[in-house]
């Protein structure tokens, strides 16, 4: 289904005159408006192939309808996403669910959607059909190194495929680990995973970043093999200059500072990437923002932070991408919600004064810093979002269009009731 751009411009007439009010208010209040619209027009966040269906749990899973059956249907849901906001111009492919059978129409595909290809995500968490050998005891960690190969065999395929499509970087998490005390050798299994890590790291082509994420439990519930920044940092330090951390914000213990993570990761040059969502527990892959909004800020002013002190594209230098599963919202207005809640804590991070900030640090003024980031994060932004995708011929209110015009069920009927989603 594509959307006719002439249907966005009559909707955004119609709700042109209130926005026209709200975003000349907005404006009048930060002094680097036009600075912070430029910045969010360029801003995209990677949108996720395994979300574009509704997500389950290990306990059930309840399919909507109209879900993209092929990874050609799953393009076309992500390029919809881009045309409504304009800040979904990519898809984070998830292999083997989602396995180009044609590449050069895939892209082309692609190109005509203006959706480029994020980073590759490899799977060594499932045993696939007419899988050889299993990971029920880990991958690049197991014991028998024909285990390890394969897995190994499967990263460089994952990369064979990115490559084809554009792709720049492959986002390695592994589930390796333990689920009870004295199942493993921490230090060999950390070993074997980093030569593994090491064969896949030199099949990278030049251009490439190798991403590794990090988990601090589940599917393993004693120990996992990459479970922290820290160790994500020994293995990324280890391998070399393309070898970066990925943060997952689900996949900490409750309560870790985040915030903190990044800045330090930043400063050291190894923050690689991003997966956003939200969660009240643990790795609960609720739309980001809808939890702990003050937290997303307070990620993103540093983000901001320690990308300017360092003279990155805030746009291109890091790996943007949603990490979500949708089990009770239409996944494509959970992903809409998402990239909002994304671009509104960017724009805040970008409105920060930061001269401000730094000298209510350096005189211990522990009150004025407070005021500084809550002044903006209360300051409603939105009207320059919405001001950002008018300019870029998207839609006023991406939400209420795709409920307005009823997106969903023109999908049913397109693709039928039936159509079941690969992922999680
Ligand atoms: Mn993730």
């Amino acid at each position: 289904m594509v959307i006719e751009k002439s249907s966005i411009q009559a909707f955004n007439g119609q709700h042109s005159a209130l926005h026209q009010k709200r975003y000349e208010y907005t404006a009048s209040l930060i002094p680097n408006a036009e600075d912070v619209i430029r910045k969010l027009m360029v801003f995209n966040v990677a949108i996720p192939s395994w979300a574009l269906g509704t997500g389950g749990t290990r306990f059930g899973r309840f399919s909507g309808s109209g879900e993209p059956g092929t990874l050609e249907q799953k393009l076309e849901d992500v390029g919809l996403l881009h045309a409504l906001n304009a800040s979904s111009g990519a898809i984070s492919l998830h292999i083997p669910w989602d396995i180009p059978r044609d590449h050069a129409a895939i892209m082309q595909q692609a190109e005509y959607l203006g959706i480029a290809f994020d980073a590759v995500n490899s799977n060594t968490f499932q045993d696939q059909k007419d899988q050889p050998l299993s990971y029920k005891f880990g991958s690049l960690q197991h014991v028998d190194n024909a285990v390890r190969s394969q897995a190994v065999q499967h990263n460089i395929d994952v990369i064979r495929h990115g490559a084809a499509l554009g792709s720049k970087s492959l986002t390695v998490w592994l589930s390796d680990g333990s689920c009870f005390p004295g199942q493993l050798n921490f230090r060999k299994a950390f070993q074997r995973t980093l030569e593994g890590m090491h064969e896949i790291y030199a099949a990278l082509p030049d251009d490439w970043k190798l991403f590794v994420e990090y988990k601090a439990f589940e599917p393993n519930f004693y120990s996992m093999t990459v479970g922290d920044w820290g160790q994500s940092l020994l293995f990324s330090g280890k391998l070399g200059p393309k070898a970066y951390t990925l943060v997952d914000l689900g996949h900490h213990l409750p309560n870790a500072n985040i915030e903190q993570i990044v800045s330090l990761l930043l400063m050291e040059g190894k923050l690689g990437g991003f997966h956003f969502n939200d969660s009240k527990y643990g790795d609960d892959d609720l739309t980001a923002g809808s939890m702990r909004p003050y937290q997303l800020f307070l990620i993103f002013n540093e983000l901001v932070e320690g990308m300017d002190a360092r003279g990155m594209d805030h746009a291109r230098d890091l790996g943007w991408m949603i990490d979500a599963s949708h089990n009770v919202k239409d996944p494509l207005e959970d992903l809409l919600q998402s990239v909002e809640a994304l671009m509104l804590a960017y724009a805040q991070a970008l409105c920060v004064d930061r001269a401000a900030l730094t000298a209510a640090q350096e005189r211990n003024d522990a009150v004025a810093a407070q005021e500084i980031l809550q002044d903006v994060f209360r300051t409603d932004l939105r009207p320059l979002l919405a001001e950002a995708r008018l300019r870029k011929g998207a839609a006023l209110h991406p939400l209420h269009f795709f409920r307005e015009k009823k997106l969903r069920d023109a999908l049913v009927q397109e693709r039928g009731t039936l159509n079941i989603s690969t992922g999680l």
